[in-house]
């Protein structure tokens, strides 16, 4: 596996470096942080070291430094006016270099090789769910049953030299990632369409097999669902589903683990179930409206009703962002270029007119710009995929691309187990009596 040689030649200087700069200069203070940062979910405190992705308040997302903009440019694609292909930017985050076509090509053929033989007894766990089981608890589930073959439990075992914690990491990651399309599949198909699966086409792409198997197999699904596995993919390392993934593998729990751990915080609707509640708002806004067409006027008392009952705006708002996401905005633009007249993108357009100004007069909301929520079930909606329940179980098999590649770096920078010190409310209290 090449790659796995790449990352090597990558990887032993920046791990040498990480070393140097404890054993140097462990001792450098490199911030001060308030009781206020800790006691409101550590915002802004700097306590992780996360490479594949950087997140600035106001650019937004870069991955290794490159924008989506520039992803769209620069990734291999299947057509030229088509969306970049997910193996790219896995390949992007993993080494920190632009793939070239054969390296995407090596990546699309070594996960449809790695997706066979998942397990049945894998399948027999999501048949013994209740159908109506949220899909999340499917996937997760799902996810560990398929930690029955694990190779970093097995190599760790066996007993193994930590410098080498990371190749079977590796192993792992590459199986886990392959499978996810089919699992989030077989679920799709076995809750909304009476279980008539549909097997997968190993001489497509990733996200492109994942439309296929899904039963919505239009090139313009699979170009929306290779932008939507593009965009969701990582998002700095303190989001929680790429923290809980990062923190589970301190311990060294097989890839399997911390992932499913990642994806519990990810269920949160806070997070990676915000997709869902904002079609949930949008339906119940026009419900409640009895219109189809609401206006401007109406989408603006309807959204104040909202902050007068004490809820969130789904789709709204950012703990870091503090402008319009760039995932939103490139959404909007395939939306625009494609189906402009689809009735749910004029509906989240009118919102995006008229929200952010009902956020800011609350004088409480530090980011009333749109994330990548407000506009991602629209999209999948306008396209057929109208099953709400299954937009977070996309968004996980997305993030895996991040939070997994995050999980073999810690392992080849050596990092330890994770152990921030907790203090009770008496301490706090007498920081300032
Ligand atoms: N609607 C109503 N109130 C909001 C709001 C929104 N969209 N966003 C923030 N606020 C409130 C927030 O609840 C808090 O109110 P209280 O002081 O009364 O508790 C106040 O504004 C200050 O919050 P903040 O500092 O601006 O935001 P946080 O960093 O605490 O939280 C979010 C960030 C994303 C959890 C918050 O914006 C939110 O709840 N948004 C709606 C849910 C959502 O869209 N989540 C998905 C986020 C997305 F990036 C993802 O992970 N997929």
């Amino acid at each position: 596996d090449y790659i796995k040689q790449k990352l090597i030649d990558v990887a032993i200087p920046k791990a040498n470096k990480v070393r140097e700069l404890v054993k140097e200069h462990g001792d450098k203070v490199i911030q001060e942080v308030t009781m206020g940062q800790v006691l409101t979910g550590m915002k802004g405190v700097v306590g992780l070291m996360t490479c594949t992705s950087k997140l600035d308040p106001e650019e937004g997302i870069r991955f290794r430094g490159y924008s989506i903009p520039e992803l769209k440019e620069k990734l291999p694609k299947m057509h030229d006016d088509g969306e970049p292909l997910p193996e790219g930017v896995f390949y992007l985050m993993l080494t920190g270099e632009i793939p070239s076509d054969d390296d995407v090509k090596y990546i699309s053929e070594q996960w449809a090789l790695r997706a066979q033989g998942i397990p049945t007894h894998v399948y027999d766990v999501i048949e013994a769910l209740p159908k109506d089981a949220h899909p999340m608890i499917q996937f997760n589930t799902a996810i560990l049953a398929m930690s029955t073959e694990s190779q970093f439990r097995k190599a760790y075992l066996v007993g193994m030299d930590k410098k080498d914690y990371w190749d079977p990491t590796y192993e792992g990651v590459m199986d886990l990632i392959a499978r996810l399309p089919i699992i989030a599949a077989y679920i799709y198909r076995r809750v909304f369409h009476q279980g008539r699966h549909i097997q997968a086409d190993p001489s497509l792409d990733w996200a492109g097999n994942l439309a296929h198997m899904m039963g919505h197999d239009s090139e313009e699904l699979r170009r929306l669902m290779r932008l939507y596995m593009l965009i969701h993919s990582d998002h700095e390392g303190g989001n929680v589903s790429a923290h809980a993934t990062h923190l589970v593998g301190s311990a060294l729990s097989n890839p399997y683990y911390s992932f499913a751990a990642g994806m519990n915080g990810l269920a949160g609707p806070l997070h990676g179930m915000a997709n869902q509640d904002v079609m949930h708002w949008l339906n119940k806004l026009k419900r409640e409206i009895g219109s189809e067409d609401p206006s401007e006027e109406q989408i603006k008392a309807y959204a104040e009703d909202t902050i007068r009952k004490g809820r969130v705006i789904p789709g709204y708002g950012h703990a870091v962002l503090r402008k319009t996401d760039p995932r939103f905005q490139v959404q909007l633009d395939f939306a625009n270029k494609y189906i402009p007249d689809a009735p749910y993108i004029k509906l989240v357009n009118r919102i995006y007119n008229v929200v952010p100004g009902v956020l800011t007069a609350t004088g409480k909301v530090k980011n009333p710009w749109p994330n990548v929520d407000a506009i991602s079930g629209s999209l999948l909606t306008s396209y057929g995929i109208a099953e709400y329940p299954i937009y977070t179980v996309l968004f996980g098999v997305s993030r895996a691309l991040g939070v997994l590649t995050q999980l073999i770096w810690d392992r080849l920078y050596g990092l330890p187990i994770e152990r921030p010190k907790s203090q009770n409310l008496q301490w706090f209290i007498d920081q300032v009596d």
